[in-house]
């Protein structure tokens, strides 16, 4: 079997080269051309005979006719390439619809141009639904499948564009092509400026910062409140040694979060299915920022957080989505998908993670 995947060098991107490869498929990976080096989550792939790297952008045409034609007996292309921060899509709107909604009708195009016999995965979002919600019968709010959307930043009308766009290739060019819906996904290769791994980042270095300087905390609690101000933590006042604080926006918002490793999973076996169809992916529990945080302090053996974070009105959007939390009923049963990781088991592996990574072990 291979496949090509767009979003190679993505946190997504790199789980999934993971999994095909341990399935035994050859795997060609598109990444674009980074004036630093952007292969940090797929080095430990680079030298497997199985694996490819191309050189190509989803919004050149040109570039995905070449790689496709040299690849014309391909068996699976999962679209995984994107825009994909919800904060940067207003600042930059139409960068995020050449990239994540017209870039899926290019690849889609060309695979119809070539008349290519291959099944096809988009990377569809439930940041689509923005401000959309069903009621289940206990009063509890969820989306679904059958959940209306209704967008709420230039990224979630893209990813709308791209489903739909997807869904008319499925109708009208006969192609296998899926989408998968999926709620926000984080873990150890998570991009470092989404809200989870902000916080786990944060963690780690100031947990590494306070092993050299241990003045700040004793027993878990904060030593000194005027070794504080609304930017900075000090050891020992102003003229000491300082460290940023957290600097966040709305903490109030809900997301359903779980493990990318067990969502990756379910995008293959969407193309494993004898008919192609849309995807809820979700573990249906959801929480607040501000529940993460708790929960992220606690792992690191510290209570009083409150005062090491301040919040940022430059981290506020300009609309938000208020609440998410899937029903992924259709995984379970046509997929036989469900995920391995609780929010807890998430936040707890990320940020020992990212604790290790800062640490100096013991001597
Ligand atoms: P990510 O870490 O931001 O990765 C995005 C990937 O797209 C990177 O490899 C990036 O390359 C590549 N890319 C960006 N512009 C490109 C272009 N013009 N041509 C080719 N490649 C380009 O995102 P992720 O978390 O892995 O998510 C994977 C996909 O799922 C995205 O489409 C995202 O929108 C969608 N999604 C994610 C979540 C989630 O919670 N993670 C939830 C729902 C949907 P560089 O390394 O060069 O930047
Ligand atoms: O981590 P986030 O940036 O993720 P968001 O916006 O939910 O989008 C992610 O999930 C989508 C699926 O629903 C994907 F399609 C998308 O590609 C991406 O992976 O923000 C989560 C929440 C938001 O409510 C945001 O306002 O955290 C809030 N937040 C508060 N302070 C912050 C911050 N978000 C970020 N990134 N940075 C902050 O400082």
């Amino acid at each position: 079997m291979k496949a090509i995947i767009t979003g190679i060098t993505g946190q997504d991107g790199s789980h999934l080269a993971d999994l095909l490869l341990s399935k035994g498929y050859e795997v060609i990976g598109i990444s674009r051309r980074c004036s630093v080096d952007n292969t940090q989550r797929i080095q430990h792939l680079i030298g497997d005979p199985k694996f490819k790297l191309v050189s190509g952008d989803i919004t050149d045409v040109h570039s995905l006719l070449k790689i496709f034609q040299d690849n014309e007996y391909v068996d699976e292309v999962y679209n995984l390439a994107a825009q994909s921060h919800v904060a940067v899509s207003f600042k930059q709107p139409g960068l995020t619809w050449d990239i994540t909604g017209k870039g899926c009708l290019n690849v889609l195009q060309t695979i119809a141009d070539l008349k290519l016999n291959c099944k096809f995965y988009q990377a569809s979002s439930s940041e689509m639904f923005g401000d959309s919600y069903d009621v289940d019968t206990h009063g509890n709010k969820y989306q679904d499948e059958n959940t209306k959307f209704l967008p709420q930043s230039p990224y979630a009308i893209a990813k709308c564009a791209a489903h739909y766009v997807t869904r008319l290739f499925r109708e009208s060019h006969g192609i296998h092509a899926s989408t998968g819906i999926l709620f926000n996904h984080e873990g150890e290769r998570r991009g470092e400026n989404f809200v989870t791994r902000k916080i786990t980042k944060w963690i780690g270095e100031f947990v590494g910062w306070h092993q050299e300087n241990p003045t700040v905390f004793e027993n878990c609690q904060l030593t000194e409140y005027e070794n504080l101000d609304t930017d900075y933590i000090y050891t020992e006042g102003k003229s000491g040694p300082k460290f940023p604080k957290l600097r966040l926006g709305n903490l109030e918002a809900f997301r359903d979060w779980g493990y990318a490793a067990d969502y990756v999973e379910a995008m293959w076996l969407m193309l494993q299915q004898e008919k192609p169809d849309d995807y809820v992916i979700c573990t249906g529990e959801t929480h607040t920022i501000k529940d993460l945080l708790r929960c992220a302090f606690e792992v690191a053996g510290i209570e009083d957080w409150e005062h090491l974070v301040t919040i940022d009105p430059e981290f506020y959007r300009p609309a938000e989505v208020d609440y998410l939390r899937g029903r992924a009923l259709r995984a379970q049963e046509q997929l036989g998908w469900s995920p391995t990781h609780s929010f807890k088991d998430l936040v707890k592996l990320m940020v020992e993670h990212d604790l290790d990574a800062n640490i100096q072990s013991t001597p």
